[in-house]
């Protein structure tokens, strides 16, 4: 076997063994071999459980830290820690009481990977409160990987999702405040982020994402943003790790955010440098408006290690490790 030629080309490449194993896998080394190394590799870390999400969510990392504790799989946990915002009526960027488009309807986006690389996704989404759980039923339960507003709601309703109504008081009055001048203009960080994008890793090794959100406030009708287009929003590759984005969705979808960040992981880039590359690839388009809007990226790779970086200050990602779960300042590229 290419053993020695492995080794050889992890060291060269820095890479760690887990990542390596990924790569060897593709290659040339029979994959048996490869995943048994890699399972090795990552039972003997200390470090897992993990959860990472977007923003200040300690509560909803708390719950997923529950889940992986108690046995259970990332997939579990990640759903399980999204439900956590979505049902948060004071978060306004996701769920119940998420603020709504132009004209008044709240419309969510959501989307699950598990670590077979299985997906589901809805987007425009209404009147449903758990938008994460009715993705993971579409990724379970149908031959399809999204499913659309009304056959989506429909869909939902059918799997005993209740229908209610989305609009809180608070957010009905931001809305009508909002309609006096009618100024469609997304503002970097104030949009009272609780919009949630999660990745865990399970004791096993095993890693599983999930995001959803009820998108940018006072959007146009029919809207859908990155949160709920794999690849974009979100990205799992059990071999190599995952990504989840926030922020302005139209500029993470021209450049494919999260799975680039997961294809430069492959490649041998940290969690970090691999977040940071995505962002450059967002601000060093020519005519690149990027100060005036936000995005943020957050990762993990197979061993364990995380990264996150943003065009501006003041995102974070919430980390829940060894027992400890804190709110951590992200990297970011506008110095000015
Ligand atoms: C979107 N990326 O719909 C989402 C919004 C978001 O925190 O992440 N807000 O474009």
């Amino acid at each position: 076997m290419k053993r020695r030629k492995f080794i050889k080309s992890a060291s060269l490449t820095g890479v760690g063994l887990a990542v390596g194993n990924a790569l060897v896998s593709c290659d040339e080394v029979d994959s048996k071999k490869a995943t048994d190394e890699n399972t090795a590799a990552i039972a003997n870390l200390e470090s897992l459980p993990l959860v990472i999400a977007t923003w200040d969510v300690k509560n909803a990392t708390d719950t997923a830290m529950g889940v992986l504790q108690a046995g259970g799989n990332a997939l579990d946990a990640v759903e399980q820690g999204c439900r956590v915002e979505e049902a948060n009526e004071k978060g306004q960027s996701v769920g119940k009481g998420g603020l709504p488009d132009r004209d008044g309807n709240v419309t969510l986006d959501a989307c699950i990977m598990d670590k077979h690389g299985n997906c589901g996704s809805v987007v425009y989404l209404q009147n449903i409160t758990h938008a994460v759980s009715v993705a993971r039923k579409v990724m379970e339960d149908t031959p399809h990987v999204m499913l659309a507003g009304e056959g989506a709601k429909q869909f939902a309703v059918s799997k005993g999702f209740k229908a209610e109504d989305l609009l809180t008081e608070a957010s009905k009055n931001a809305w009508e405040k909002w309609k006096i001048e009618a100024k469609y203009k997304p503002i970097i960080n104030i949009e009272n982020h609780d919009t949630i994008g999660m990745l865990a890793i399970d004791k096993n090794g095993d890693i599983s994402g999930a995001c959803t959100t009820s998108g940018l406030a006072y959007k146009m009708g029919g809207r859908v943003g990155d949160s709920p287009i794999i690849g974009s929003g979100l990205f799992v590759d059990n071999e190599v790790g995952a990504c989840v984005a926030t922020g302005l969705g139209e500029e993470v979808v021209k450049t494919v955010g999260s799975f680039l960040v997961v294809e430069l992981m492959r490649q041998g880039k940290s969690p970090q440098a691999a977040c940071k590359e995505a962002i450059s690839r967002i601000v060093n388009k020519p005519n690149s408006d990027f100060k005036n809007f936000q995005v943020g990226y957050i990762a993990v790779n197979k061993k364990g290690e995380t990264g996150s970086y943003a065009i501006h200050q003041w995102f974070s990602m919430t980390k829940f490790q060894e027992g400890i779960n804190e709110q951590i300042q992200s990297e970011y590229f506008n110095k000015t």
